[in-house]
């Protein structure tokens, strides 16, 4: 069997379009829209010769391998390598990399520490965290908006409301890059990830321990299902080191990719300050327009197809949530426009299907606490420089994003 990136090497079947492509180049990882019009315009599927593997990025298609979880597994993994054929970098994830029905024990546990009710229990400490923030970020003028605002907000609330006692707030944002960034081909991005993460995953670890948390937090409420006999102590550490794999520098890239859509777009920072009940819809269009992460993998666990085209068995496919986001059969000819008032029900930047992200109560939490904060204070966001965005194998993210905030 021939090897590519540690999956099977496969040939498209006759009839799948070629993509001569790397879609984990940094250029294109830096301005990826080029790649998603010529993924969605060539099918419904595309054959990458560079990795051998296959791609999706129109919407129906990309929903299709998320919701169909029978066919397209998570249990090899959910970046380039098979983990039925390699060792995975880290042991897997029990809730991410998983199927039915080990996943549906581990999803449960992790949708009731996550409930709309801890969320709604946790909102009031969310408002008042970002209302001393963005005073004090007002007062400033010119900020940093990801070490600032994206990174400082997230990590004002969330430790907290997971329980750490280990604090080590680069570590925790750095952590969740490492893990997307595992998930990409054996490239520099991929390669710097894993070097680092050595150092950063005792940390983890350590966080993780039951010992080590606060008796009140999400993190006690998983090993509280431990004690119940839903899942074993061991289980409930591996779901808090998903808490702090996917909960950081998501939402960290969430809000940098809103406060951009916004100074990129000021009319429609005026929108939500005339009309302050379109801040919840406006982040779905931030995760429609800005997602979050633009990329995730899935392998087929048996003999299937896409778009009415053979999909052998083995084969790993990336699912790529950017280009599916942007599309004009689903979004209309202005798919490419970020509009507050779009309310664009079905977005997938958390996804789709069981594997749909988890913790989007809580990141929908967040950001609405922190856009509130800025509205009621904030008259523009304006570029003071320009911004720069972070290469990544799964994350589509700022690294710097000089801003103004214009005092309202
Ligand atoms: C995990 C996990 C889940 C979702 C995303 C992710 C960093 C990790 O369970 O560890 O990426």
């Amino acid at each position: 069997m021939q090897l590519i990136e540690g999956h099977r090497a496969i040939l498209p079947a006759p009839g799948i379009p070629t993509l001569d492509i790397d879609p984990f180049d940094e250029a294109v990882l830096a301005d990826p829209f080029e790649y998603f019009d010529s993924l969605r315009a060539l099918g419904p599927v595309v054959y990458i010769p560079k990795y051998a593997m296959l791609a999706v990025g129109r919407f129906a298609s990309t929903h299709r391998v998320f919701t169909d979880h029978e066919n397209f597994v998570s249990s090899r993994g959910v970046g380039l390598n098979d983990f039925k054929i390699g060792e995975p970098w880290r042991p897997p994830s029990i809730i991410l990399e998983v199927d039915p029905p080990d996943h549906t024990k581990t999803r449960r546990v992790m949708a009731r520490a996550l409930s709309p009710r801890v969320v709604k229990d946790l909102a009031d400490d969310f408002a008042r965290a970002a209302e001393v923030l963005v005073d004090w970020l007002v007062a400033q003028e010119r900020v940093e908006g990801v070490t600032d605002l994206a990174e400082a907000f997230p990590l004002s609330v969330f430790p907290q409301a997971v329980g750490l006692n280990e604090r080590n707030d680069r570590y925790l944002v750095d952590y969740g890059n490492c893990v997307f960034n595992a998930m990409g081909p054996d490239n520099r991005l991929r390669r710097a990830a894993l070097d680092y993460t050595r150092e950063i995953a005792p940390w983890i670890t350590a966080a993780c321990a039951r010992d080590r948390l606060t008796p009140d937090g999400i993190g006690a409420a998983i090993y509280a299902d431990a004690d119940a006999g839903e899942i074993t102590e061991a289980e409930a550490a591996m779901l808090v080191r998903s808490l702090l794999s996917a909960g950081v520098d998501t939402t960290v890239s969430g809000i940098g990719n809103a406060l951009f859509c916004f100074a990129e777009n000021p009319g429609e920072w005026d929108k939500l300050r005339a009309d302050p009940s379109l801040i919840k819809p406006a982040f779905e269009e931030v995760l429609r327009y800005s997602f979050p992460v633009h990329t995730f993998g899935r392998t087929a666990g048996t003999e299937t197809e896409i778009g009415g085209h053979p999909v052998e068995e083995g084969t790993k496919v990336l699912a790529v949530i950017g280009a599916a986001n942007r599309d004009p059969e689903k979004w209309g000819p202005d798919a490419d426009r970020f509009r507050v008032d779009r309310r664009p029900l079905g977005q997938m930047g958390f996804g789709a299907g069981i594997h749909g992200c988890v913790g989007q109560n809580i990141a929908r939490g967040e950001t609405a606490a922190i856009l509130t904060a800025l509205v009621a204070r904030v008259k523009r966001i304006e570029f003071d420089g320009t911004p720069r965005w972070r290469p990544s194998n799964a994350i589509h993210a700022l690294d710097h994003l000089p801003l103004r905030l214009v005092p309202a």
